[in-house]
């Protein structure tokens, strides 16, 4: 059975999702990162960096929660979770999955960091400041996307849904959702996945 490398809420969080629509048998492995487990020279020699997720089966070991949500969904075509290679519908989903943790995390991350996590003489209001904006665009980027549709790439829920909707979930946390009220509907939707609600469940 495949290891979990994880500590919800976290973006193993992302992972764990897809992980649970798939409704593949993994053994968690929690990493606590409010008590330091991450530095553990035992965690590093799983994750050189000592963040999660990580994914690890008897064949291979992975890292970097979108990738692991893209490979996993591969694994399992019969779910019909991620479109065919090469079809036109294939580009979107990629671009979304990768739109979530080049432009949406980074964004995310600063605010958070900058606005909550940090004790407040370590914060920068300016890093918080930029990532909103930063939020702000890409927000409407994705509520022009998402206009008229109830998922990213049409009527059906893909792998850019979990990509994508763990940001939601993260915009959420930050109080950023609620200035693209077609994200809240999105974020809404995806909320009644009964995956969703395992994953994130308390
Ligand atoms: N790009 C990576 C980022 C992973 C990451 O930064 N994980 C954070 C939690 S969201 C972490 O483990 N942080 C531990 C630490 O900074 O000590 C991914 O998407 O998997």
């Amino acid at each position: 059975m495949p290891d979990f490398f994880e500590f919800p809420p976290t973006r193993s969080n992302r992972t764990k999702w897809a992980l649970e629509e798939l409704g593949v048998d993994y053994t968690s492995r929690m990493i606590d990162l409010m008590k330091g487990e991450q530095h553990s020279q035992e965690y590093k020699s799983v994750h050189p960096l000592g963040i999660v997720p990580v994914y690890r089966t008897d064949e291979y070991t992975m890292v970097e929660s979108v990738a692991i949500v893209l490979h996993v969904l591969d694994e399992h075509p019969e779910k019909g979770l991620a479109p065919a290679i090469g079809s036109p519908e294939r580009g979107q989903y990629y671009q979304w999955c990768v739109f979530a943790s080049s432009e949406l995390d980074p964004a995310l991350s600063d605010v958070m960091i900058h606005s909550m996590h940090l004790p407040e003489e370590k914060r920068v209001p300016e890093i918080a400041q930029r990532g909103r904006e930063r939020f702000a665009a890409r927000g409407a980027m994705l509520s022009k996307a998402l206009d008229g549709r109830n998922y990213l790439l049409g009527s059906e829920f893909s792998g850019a849904d979990i990509a994508i909707g763990y940001c939601c979930n993260w915009a959420a946390y930050t109080g950023l959702i609620e200035d693209h009220p077609t994200l809240v509907d999105y974020y809404e939707r995806l909320q009644q996945r009964p995956a969703f609600q395992k994953a994130f469940a308390k």
